[in-house]
Order: structure tokens, then C-alpha cells, then sequence
């Protein structure tokens, strides 16, 4: 490992290898993780995964809400290519609900707009789309140039809430307002909570009422995720934001528990329910069968009731029955085979659950624009420093609401629970699960990519798409670990059979043998590849 970071940092420059060189760490202690250089900028000239602060904002958080309208303000491509792109899925549960998915709609800023200000296009479009579609909620997103030109969203925002009477609200998610997509995360959460959280104080009728955060419903996982805490008894009054609604998001104050899937895009969000209402949170994972089972088995010790307990164990048993034969046929093809991972700010760390229960080991893996405690584990908090790119990002003042604030557990039943082992409100990163002398690297470069499969060549990556056929073309299968290419749900139980059997058959299959570079005469080679029996 060691000897492949030299390689990857050996062409760069003086100055961009330093910097590089914080950022691609051995993992040499993994249970006290060296700290990494993480949440920094890209040097400028390298291919790098990552995206904007307006693909954070609108594409990752608050887009999916499918019945708010989102109006992109600023150049068409911004708003064409956050459409769906993402496979966040969705559907109405009621049939007075609308879903505006399918819509992309964008003030399609022209020149002129940029050169006089284009604050009356926007309530111009705001005005269309309300005329058009008397949605409950408009939610407006700004681009680069708006940022540049100062248009002022925020007061249009006021001025067409006062005269049409409904929800609308801006977002200042301007591409370069971070480093990353992450800028657009904290954002994000800060105008879901202004603006929507507390809204609607119906009660909700159920037990073991949680909400379910930074669950985006990518391939349908949050379909899943509810699937199996239904059969349990436990219902979900919010997936913050996979399949929900804009009531559903009014109104998740009223749960009991806030589970955080991806910790990176919404732990500020967990961090202020539990200040202005008094939720505890917890991290899960529901990604991985192991991960899956210690989740639903962690909710159950939260709620300590005997029944749920029980019935959670009821529902393991039943669905493992289906999961047991599907790992042990795969396994006979997967068991030892090594695997890479590189990508966002969670799923690098939780699909590696899903490759050991394969049997299969994660030699490198990376993210794109997570921070220092996603890698070493939220106990690093107080020591990282804030830099100029971060301060950009305003820290919401909260405090406990005078009226509805409601502690769910008592002081004394969170400390009974934290000495039996129970950990709330933490994260131990990536770092302290992986092996030993295995790879991380921060926002990984295309170079240090070909590197990586020249040293090490991996069986199967996990990636995105803007690297997944480079891999492919080094005759190493890519699994887009993002969109799932055309896949998925991989969360849960049903989700894992899909990974497996997709990861079985891409990584068995004999088809990456045969490709090869044009340029290199190997017909010989090929022709063997070919007769080898199946
Ligand atoms: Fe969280 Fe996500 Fe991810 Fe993310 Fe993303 Fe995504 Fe991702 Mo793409 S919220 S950090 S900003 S788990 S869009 S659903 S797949 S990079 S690892
Ligand atoms: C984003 C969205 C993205 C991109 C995926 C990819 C997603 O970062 O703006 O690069 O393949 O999940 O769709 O992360």
C-alpha cells in the first residue's frame, strides 16, 4: 500500500503532492485513525469526482420532496442535469397527492438576465408555475451566476409567499458557496428546518413512531427500508428526503427517534431536531444484512419493549431464510475477491458492509467530499479547523422550542443505555472499520483511479459515472455505487439478494478477459480467454 501511494504521488508537482499526500493515508492504525486531509479544495487540473454546492442543495437533499415545486433560477443546464439524473424515486400514497418529478423547471437565464438581474423573471416563473400547477410549496434554488450577479432570491421569495399564500423559499446554494457538494448538504438542512420542520402539529397515531434521515431512495431503498420496519411494527413519519412528502416533512417532529443513514448529508439536521424537540439520534446502516440486523435490532433496544424486540426477531428469521442461500451459492465465486470503493460521503463506507457479507475485502476505498469525522469517526469534531470555505456556511443558532420541546429519553435512561454499550448521536467513520494497511484516499483523482487498478487490479470498483467506463476499459467491472446503473433497491434484505447476485455475475463473468486496448496485439491471449469453459 505504501508502495502504490508513492506511485500515485510521484507525478505531481511540489506543491499538489503535499497536499495530496494528507489526503492518501495507509490505514495503519485503524483503531486510533491518523487524521486525514479531508473537505479541502481540489487542486485545480486534476480530474476529480466531485460536483457543486448546488448539486448538494437541490440535487441531493431537497429534490426529491416530489410535491414541492422546484425552480432552478439560473442557466438551463443546471436544472436539466439535476432532473432524475439521480434515480431518487418516487410516487404519491394518496390520490389528492401530485408528484412534480417528472417536471424540470428553471428560469432558463439568458445573457440579458445576467446583465440586467433577473429578480423579475423569477417571479415570473414563480408566478407561472403557481398558476399552472397551485402547488402547496415553490422552493427556489440559485445557481453560480446568480450568486455573481446578486439577485436577490430570498426577498422575492417574501414577496410571492405574501401574494399567492403559500410555502415559498430560497436557497442560496450557489455551485461555489463550498469546496464540494457537501456546502449544499449543511445549506440544505438549514432551509428544511427554517422552513418546513414544526410546520404541522397533527398528531401521528402509532407506537414506535421515527424518522428516517439522510435516506434518499435511490433505487428504491427507502421502499425497502419501509417494507421491513413495517413488518416490525415501527412506522416512519418522514425519510428525510427519499419518497416524501412536503406534509410528511411539516410534521416529522413528532417522532420519537431520528436514524441517520448518511451520516455526511444531514447530521446537522438530527443535531438541531434533537436541540429544538428533544429526539435522540442514532447512526444505522441498513445497507448489508449485518448492518441491516444490527439497525433494526439497535431500534428495538431504544424503544426497550419486549413485543417489538420479539417481533424484530420474528422478521430477521423470516427474511433470512430467503437472504441465507442466495449468500452461500455467491459466496462460492466471491469469497476472497477484493473490491474498491470511491464514493460520495457515506456509501464508500456502508457498501463495504455488503461486500463482507459476501466474503469479499476492501482494499482501498475513498470519498468524495466527506469530512474528517466520516473517515476517523465523530469524537474528531472539536479538533477540526474551520477554514475560509466553510465559515461561508451559516451555523443556525437553535434552541429548545418553549412549548414543544419534549425530552424522549431521560438523562438517567440515556445513561443506563450508553453504559450497556448504546451509542447516540455518534459515528465511528470509515477508517476504524477497514483492515489494516488498506487505502483511503480523499477525493481520489482520475490518475491515482488507473493507478490504483494498474497496482492492484481490484474485481470489482465502486464508482460514479464519470469514471465508471475508464475502469471498465481496464477490463474491471464498475459497479455506479450512485445511480446503481439501472438497479437496485440494494438496502435491506431483498436489497442485498440484488447486490449479490449482480456483483456474482459481474465479477464471474469472463467478458473483462477479453477486453483489450486496440493497440495491443493479443489475439493469442484473447482466443485462450475465450476457449476457457464457462
Ligand atoms: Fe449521502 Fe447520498 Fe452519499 Fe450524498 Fe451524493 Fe447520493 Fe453519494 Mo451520489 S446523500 S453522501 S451527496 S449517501 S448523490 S444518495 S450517491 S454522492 S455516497
Ligand atoms: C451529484 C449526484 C451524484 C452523481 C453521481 C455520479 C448522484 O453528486 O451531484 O457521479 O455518478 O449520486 O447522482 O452523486
Amino acid at each position: 500500500a505504501e508502495e502504490t501511494r508513492e506511485q500515485m504521488l510521484e507525478i505531481y508537482p511540489k506543491k499538489t503532492r503535499r497536499k495530496r499526500a494528507k489526503q492518501m493515508l495507509v490505514n495503519k492504525t485503524p483503531e486510533t485513525p491518523e487524521a486525514i486531509g479531508a473537505n479541502s479544495r481540489t487542486v485545480p487540473g486534476i480530474i476529480t469526482q466531485r460536483g457543486c454546492s448546488y448539486a448538494g442543495c437541490k440535487g441531493v437533499v431537497i429534490g426529491p420532496i416530489y410535491d414541492i415545486l422546484h425552480i432552478t433560477h439560473g442557466p438551463i443546464g443546471c436544472g436539466w442535469y439535476s432532473w432524475l439524473s439521480r434515480r431518487n424515486m418516487s410516487k404519491i400514497r394518496h390520490p389528492e397527492e401530485t408528484n412534480y418529478l417528472q417536471y424540470s423547471m428553471s428560469t432558463d437565464m439568458q445573457e440579458d438576465h445576467i446583465v440586467f438581474g433577473g429578480e423579475k423573471q423569477l417571479k415570473q416563473a414563480i408566478q407561472e408555475a403557481y398558476d399552472e400547477f397551485k402547488p402547496k410549496a415553490i422552493s427556489v434554488y440559485a445557481t453560480c451566476p446568480v450568486g455573481l450577479i446578486g439577485d436577490d432570491i430570498h426577498s422575492v421569495c417574501r414577496e410571492m409567499k405574501e401574494k399567492l399564500g403559500i410555502n415559498i423559499f430560497g436557497f442560496s446554494c450557489e455551485g461555489y458557496k463550498g469546496v464540494s457538494q457537501s456546502a449544499g448538504h449543511h445549506i440544505a438542512n438549514n432551509g428544511v428546518f427554517k422552513n418546513m420542520i414544526g410546520l404541522d402539529d397533527t398528531p401521528v397515531e402509532a407506537k414506535y413512531k421515527i424518522n428516517v434521515l439522510g435516506e434518499y431512495n435511490i433505487g428504491g431503498d427507502a421502499w425497502e427500508i419501509d417494507r421491513i420496519l413495517r413488518l416490525c411494527g415501527i412506522h416512519i413519519i418522514g425519510t428525510l428526503s427519499g419518497g416524501v412528502s412536503y406534509d410528511e416533512i411539516c410534521n416529522c417532529h413528532q417522532a420519537d427517534l431520528n436514524v441517520v443513514m448518511c451520516h455526511r448529508s444531514i447530521n446537522y439536521m438530527a443535531e438541531m431536531m434533537e436541540t429544538k424537540f428533544g429526539m435522540p439520534w442514532f447512526k444505522v446502516n441498513f445497507i448489508g444484512i449485518e448492518g441491516t440486523k444490527k439497525s433494526l435490532r439497535k431500534i428495538a433496544q431504544y424503544f426497550d419493549e419486549k413485543e417489538l424486540t420479539d417481533r424484530v426477531e420474528e422478521v430477521i428469521a423470516m427474511e433470512m431464510a430467503d437472504v441465507r442461500p442466495v449468500i452461500e451459492d455467491v459466496r462460492q465465486r466471491t469469497e476472497g475477491k477484493k473490491a474498491a470503493l470511491f464514493v460520495g460521503g457515506s456509501r464508500a463506507h456502508h457498501y463495504q458492509d455488503l461486500f463482507s457479507d459476501m466474503g469479499m475485502t476492501t482494499i482501498a476505498a475513498g470519498y468524495e467530499f466527506a469530512h474528517r469525522d466520516d473517515y476517523e469517526g465523530r469524537d474528531v469534531l472539536p479538533s477540526i479547523k474551520i477554514d475560509a470555505d466553510s465559515r461561508n456556511i451559516e451555523e443556525l443558532h437553535i434552541e429548545a422550542d418553549p412549548e414543544r420541546f419534549n425530552l424522549r429519553k431521560t438523562k438517567e435512561r440515556k445513561v443506563a443505555l450508553e453504559e450497556s454499550g448504546f451509542e447516540f448521536s455518534d459515528y465511528e467513520g470509515m477508517m476504524r472499520q477497514m483492515a489494516k494497511d488498506t487505502l483511503v484516499i480523499d477525493d481520489i483523482s482520475a490518475h491515482e483511479l488507473e493507478k490504483l487498478i494498474e497496482l492492484h487490479k481490484p474485481d470489482v470498483i465502486g464508482s460514479g459515472i464519470k469514471d465508471k467506463y475508464v475502469i471498465e476499459k481496464m477490463g474491471i467491472p464498475c459497479k455506479q455505487l450512485h445511480s446503481y446503473d439501472y438497479g437496485g433497491p440494494y438496502a435491506g434484505f431483498k436489497g442485498a439478494i440484488n447486490f449479490f447476485k449482480e456483483i456474482d455475475r459481474m465479477i464471474s463473468t469472463k467478458v473483462w478477459k477479453l477486453t483489450r486496448a486496440p493497440w495491443k496485439d493479443d489475439s493469442e491471449e484473447q482466443s485462450a480467454a475465450a476457449a476457457e469453459p464457462a
